[in-house]
């Protein structure tokens, strides 16, 4: 049977959110099957559905694509997250919803989801302190780096800002996300988060399972030299 990720621990959170792929159908270069399927076996360790951007698939198209990849996830005992749409992540029946700072009334989506995982994007000290006060079971902080995958980011933040937030108490699961890939994500492991999202340092590559597997290798690399 598989995996419940409902009530998740923090200690659970923060293992499974070493390895965050973040995808739809527009950042894969063959198809989001294909590359889900190869991103597991190379080692992922939960994945966000985000159907997004100019192109994204809509209505139907989205939900029977949402199925397959939750299925996938499914038999590989992956957390499977749902980018902004809480109706599709409701109907899926997700194992979490991940939300930005303008998708809504946060505390009305916590009681929407219930004991799924939620996580939120946030940018600083209060938007953070903000999110840990509505429930959040983990921050998505960034941007870290420059990106071209999402145009609308704000300004790059950087893991100094990781850095802030745990030393102001901020102690909730953390991954960075914006531009990370195998040369820059020891600095954001260093600077305090417990792992990395990311889209096109798996998604853009035409072998995503050697993608991830050097990307895991890396973070386990990280967090042993401290
Ligand atoms: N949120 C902030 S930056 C970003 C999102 C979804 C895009 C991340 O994509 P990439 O390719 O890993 O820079
Ligand atoms: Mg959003």
């Amino acid at each position: 049977m598989a995996k419940s990720f409902q009530n998740i621990s923090l200690e659970l959170m923060k293992k499974h959110l070493k390895l965050y792929f973040v995808m739809g159908s527009v950042n894969c270069l063959k198809h989001p099957v294909e590359v889900l399927s190869e991103a597991i076996e190379g080692g992922i360790t939960i994945f966000q559905y985000r159907e997004k951007g100019k192109g994204a698939l809509q209505g139907e198209e989205k939900l029977q694509l949402g199925k397959k990849l939750q299925f996938l996830c499914k038999q590989n005992d992956i957390p499977f997250i749902v980018n902004d749409d809480i109706n599709l992540a409701l109907e899926l029946d997700a194992d979490g919803v991940h939300i930005g700072q303008e998708d809504g009334d946060i505390s009305k989506i916590r009681k929407l989801v219930g004991t799924k995982m939620l996580g939120i994007s946030t940018h600083n000290l209060s938007e953070a302190t903000e999110a840990v006060k509505l429930g959040a079971n983990y921050i998505g902080v960034g941007p870290m780096y420059e990106t071209n995958t999402k145009l609308d980011t704000n300004e790059v933040a950087g893991p100094d800002m990781i850095r802030h937030l745990r030393q102001n108490n901020i102690k909730i699961p953390i991954v960075g996300i914006g531009g990370i890939n195998q040369n820059n994500l020891k600095l954001v492991i260093n600077a305090g988060a417990d792992g990395v999202a990311l889209i096109s340092a798996i998604s853009s590559f035409n072998h995503p399972r050697e993608a991830a597997s050097k990307l895991i290798e890396t973070i386990n690399d990280a967090y042993t030299i401290e």
